[in-house]
């Protein structure tokens, strides 16, 4: 009840219910309602899922064309070979040949399957958090890991892989990434871009831009979130009061879903659609991903100073690889000399990458200043002279 002056108001209501209801007892014509602005832009109340956690087939969906056998099969072999080039990189960090390392352990089926929904002439636009994605994608793992080597440059050459280097500043890449896609359409041709980013980073402005700017534009981008529950130590409940992260896409007139991303069968699914929506000139596409960070942010960070083991438990039930290669058994198209074999390729990555890595890499620090701009500006000529000199200075001193 509020204050005595103060009339009630009933609440408006506008459901077509509520219409249809008042009509006969104001006798006025009946208001028409108007269509739904929505629709096809929220996502499905529950995340899209296709096989159970224990790999057990769901009933198919009309909606969702479940993706070829052999699409799940090659699935399967990148999913093993990432986790084995994962581990490594993280034991490089501990031999001090790697200067950082995010590792995407349990975000296999997300990494994969995006890299999986592309052609090979789409463009992706990686995070720190993406190693496993690029060395799926085929670029070789000892160029993925030169800038976390502490290379002032990425080591691939971005337009010959179309990837662009992987970004640690939150969200820029959302914005590059509808500027690429954007200038791709204009000049008549179908290339996709697709955007990773992490569930913090949709706090970030850039995300909101990028998203933004392709919509209005119809930049054909899809916009992967992997909602991995964590930004460093801050959990999902203190970053986002909305009930999904795939219900930012609609204020911004984006086609949203979300999906089990530790389901690759789903993963792979949804972002096929999702591709297949930009790609035929419909705009952007935005994409949650329901995962887990199961290691720590990266090699720095002690996750159990943040996280309770039990939940870190919990997810390890729900591994994406023993689910795809449970499911893949079950239909007859795995067996255990197709596990072995894998499994071998896995090591043999591995290997290679070790001993590659053992070879210390010579930086000259003048490259710093190389590919900055087209033409170096008066001030980058000023400060390559000044470190070019101090170093021949260091170089006398030392002689
Ligand atoms: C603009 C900006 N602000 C802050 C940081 C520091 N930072 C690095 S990673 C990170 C957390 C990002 O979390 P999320 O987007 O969920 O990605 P995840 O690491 O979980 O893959 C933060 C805050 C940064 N790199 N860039
Ligand atoms: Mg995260």
């Amino acid at each position: 009840m509020g204050p005595p002056h103060v009339q009630e108001v009933p609440a408006v209501t506008t459901t077509p219910q509520a219409v249809r209801r008042a009509s006969p007892r104001t006798r006025r014509p009946a208001t028409p309602v108007a269509p739904d602005p929505t629709a096809g832009l929220l996502p499905q109340a529950e995340p899209v899922r296709l096989l159970d956690p224990d790999g057990t087939p769901l009933p198919p969906r009309a909606d969702l064309p479940a993706p070829p056998v052999e699409a799940l099969r090659e699935m399967y072999r990148r999913m093993v070979v990432g986790r084995r080039f994962d581990a490594q990189a993280t034991a490089l960090t501990k031999q001090g040949r790697l200067a950082v390392y995010p590792s995407s352990r349990g975000q296999e089926a997300c990494q994969v399957g995006a890299v999986l929904a592309l052609r090979d002439d789409d463009w992706v636009f990686p995070t720190y958090r993406e190693s496993m994605a690029l060395t799926a994608r085929g670029i070789d793992p000892v160029e993925v890991l030169t800038l976390l080597r502490g290379d002032g440059h990425c080591g691939y050459d971005p337009t010959v892989v179309r990837t662009a280097p992987q970004c640690t500043p939150l969200a820029t890449q959302c914005v590059h990434a509808a500027g690429l896609a954007y200038g791709e359409s204009y000049q008549g041709r179908d290339t996709v871009a697709l955007a990773f980013i992490g569930d913090g980073a949709t706090s970030e402005g850039d995300f909101h831009e990028g998203l933004n700017f392709a919509a209005v534009f119809k930049a054909p981008v899809v916009y992967f979130v992997q909602n991995n529950k964590y930004a460093i130590s801050v959990p999902l409940s203190r970053q986002t009061a909305a009930p999904s992260l795939a219900y930012k896409g609609v204020g911004y007139g984006v086609p949203s879903e979300q999906v089990d991303g530790n389901d690759p069968v789903a993963v792979l699914a949804v972002l096929t659609r999702a591709v297949a929506h930009a790609r035929a000139g419909h705009g952007p596409y935005l994409v949650e991903a329901h995962t887990y960070r199961m290691e720590a942010h990266t090699n720095a960070d002690d996750a159990s100073r943040y996280r309770d083991p039990d939940e870190v438990e919990a997810w390890r039930d729900r591994d994406p690889v023993a689910r795809l290669e449970a499911y893949l058994r079950g239909r007859g198209e795995l067996d255990d000399a197709a596990v072995a074999q894998v499994a071998a390729e896995a090591e043999a990555y591995a290997t290679d990458l070790r001993t590659r890595m053992n070879a210390q890499p010579v930086v000259d620090p003048l490259s710093l200043f190389d590919h900055v701009f087209a033409e170096p500006t008066p001030q980058l000529v000023e400060q390559r002279e000044m470190v070019r000199a101090e170093l021949a200075a260091d170089a006398e001193g030392d002689a």
